[in-house]
């Protein structure tokens, strides 16, 4: 007995063993063509055949300083999605086989700082950038390569990825003061905007409906301002040390943050705040009275805009805002601040102008440069100044014939806050409905004729909050346009057609599964179901 059950655990091992090395060295012929990655790759050379991940594979880096995070948030994902724990490592001597090396070591100046090379042999994967940020991006499009969910084998299809974006600036607006959302929200359309390689996500932080950031120096900017919302719910403000923390964890992804102070409209919640930013020591309540709050005095509930205004000709209105502006500089790494400029229907033309100049100047003072909506093309532009399209191409003629840059977010086609149709859940419809296919087919560089290609800084698809509750409105209306706005910030319009892209973005379907997303399932994209 004894000796049969030995001989039998014996045959066991044996076979065990024998079927784990076969598994390894078995590879499934795989094309890397169909990886479905969006954005679309610059240039991708199928080598059809595919390298096996496993618990063995290790992740290299040869920089353990500035690679640090991207090594740790490559074993993260990986797990997340495949449920594998991998061994970072770092040190002189390179793995010759077994692992995903990342690697800063090249100096390819047509990689640009967000280009990578993606190499991915039998034995090894080899991600390489001039940059630790070019290795991030690259990242993502090894995440997308992987199952979307737990497999028993994992592989991955064989070839090189030479990428770099067409623009600069790819991104999007998250409107935080209509319905207020909160530090955990916000990362998480962090991590959607990473995931699609995004790199700009612009705060909308103040509105009639709300002021959503800390300032020191005017308290109930915040306190009082931000004590409520769209339909009276429950508000709320980000403070200082939590805007902090999202800059850092946006900066960790390489996602710049650009807040937004938006004036001299869209200030009902400032004016009930400060009643000295007013002309008659109160805010005015103009909008439908049925809007106001009725448990706050001042505060606005309603949707609508263009009834409140700054009083622009005294002194202390530019004394708070020079405040403002300082303390958010002061937090804020990145180049811009934006300071709207849109719908001041209540400002009179001469003291709009007068306005919106004094606020670039209070900008340039505190070592940033303005982002302003088109309106602000009627002003004198400090040197620097971007002109945020969303309505008026009379104004970006003004723009361009100023010397300006242009940030393209086109409302017909990139607001996010649109209905896909007309019997889309939530959204508005003002300016059209947006189904997949309107949202993906145009290009910043010709959607407004007579612009020169050199004046277009980039493109953003802003998400408003009117009709937004929770993050699953959020989600619904984000998915699945957004890849569609990241794909036309990075891949050349050349290199794009919705025929192909509607098959990629329907494989997407099962990561928005995984990822708990809640998108919307247009009839317009050749889902998979499973
Ligand atoms: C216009 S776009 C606005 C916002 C609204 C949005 C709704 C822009 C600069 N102003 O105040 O939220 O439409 O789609």
């Amino acid at each position: 007995m004894r000796y049969s059950s030995n001989t039998n655990l014996f045959y066991f091992f044996i076979l065990i063993t024998l079927s784990i090395v076969t598994s390894c060295s078995q590879r499934t012929p795989m094309d890397l063509n169909k990886g479905n990655i969006i954005p679309k790759p610059r240039s991708i050379n199928a080598t059809g055949s595919s390298f096996v991940l496993n618990a063995e594979t290790q992740i290299y880096v040869d920089n353990a300083e500035t690679q640090n995070f991207n090594s740790q948030y490559l074993s993260k994902e990986i797990n997340k999605l495949v449920g594998l724990r991998l061994e970072n490592i770092s040190g002189k001597n390179t793995p010759e086989s077994g692992a995903i090396i990342l690697s800063v070591a090249v100096n390819d100046s047509q990689l640009g700082d967000e280009g990578y090379q993606l190499s991915i042999t039998e034995d090894l994967i080899n991600l390489t950038a001039n940059g630790p940020q070019g290795v991030f991006r690259g990242i993502q499009t090894l995440l997308q390569l992987l199952p979307a969910s737990l497999q028993e084998k994992v592989e991955i299809a064989t070839g090189t990825i030479i990428d770099s974006p067409e623009y600069g600036y790819r991104g999007s607006m998250l409107d935080v003061a209509r319905h207020f959302f909160d530090v955990s929200s916000i990362k998480r359309y962090i991590d959607f905007l990473v995931y699609y390689k995004m790199n700009v996500l612009h705060l909308h932080l103040t509105d009639d409906q709300g002021w959503r950031i800390e300032i020191k120096s005017w308290p109930k900017l915040a306190e009082y301002g931000g004590l409520t919302e769209v339909g009276g719910g429950k508000g709320g403000f980000i403070s200082q040390r939590e805007y902090i923390e999202i800059v850092k964890y946006a900066a960790e992804r390489y996602i710049l943050i650009i807040p937004e102070i938006d004036m001299p409209g869209h200030t009902q919640a400032a004016l009930a705040s400060y009643p000295e930013l007013t002309c008659e020591g109160q805010a005015r309540m103009v909008a439908s009275i049925e809007e106001m709050s009725i448990e706050f005095p001042g505060l606005y509930t309603g949707t609508e805009v263009g009834f409140s205004t700054l009083c622009t000709d005294q002194e202390m209105t530019y004394k708070i805002i020079n405040d403002v502006i300082q303390e958010l500089a002061a937090i804020t790494p990145g180049p811009y601040i934006h300071i709207g400029g849109d719908e001041s229907h209540s400002t009179k033309k001469e003291d709009y102008i007068y306005f919106m100049e004094r606020a670039q100047a209070i900008v340039t003072s505190h070592g940033k440069k303005s982002l302003g909506w088109d309106e602000i093309a009627q002003t004198n532009l400090e040197q620097g100044t971007v002109v945020q399209f969303w309505d008026s191409e009379e104004n970006v003629a003004i723009a361009v014939s100023k010397g300006a840059q242009l940030l393209m977010s086109p409302a017909k086609k990139a607001y996010l806050d649109m209905q896909y149709d007309s019997t889309s859940r939530i959204g508005l419809h003002w300016a059209a409905y947006i189904e997949v296919d309107d949202g993906y087919n145009w290009d910043p560089s010709i959607y407004v004729p007579n612009v020169p290609k050199e004046s277009i800084f980039g493109i953003e698809a802003p998400l408003w909050a009117e009709t937004t509750e929770d993050m699953d409105d959020i989600e619904y209306l984000a998915f699945p346009r957004l890849p569609g706005y990241a794909e036309i910030g990075w891949t050349p319009l050349s290199d794009r057609n919705w025929d192909d892209y509607k098959v990629r973005l329907a494989a997407h379907g099962e990561r928005f599964r995984a990822m708990e997303i809640d998108y919307y399932p247009s009839d317009r994209v050749p889902w998979k179901t499973d």
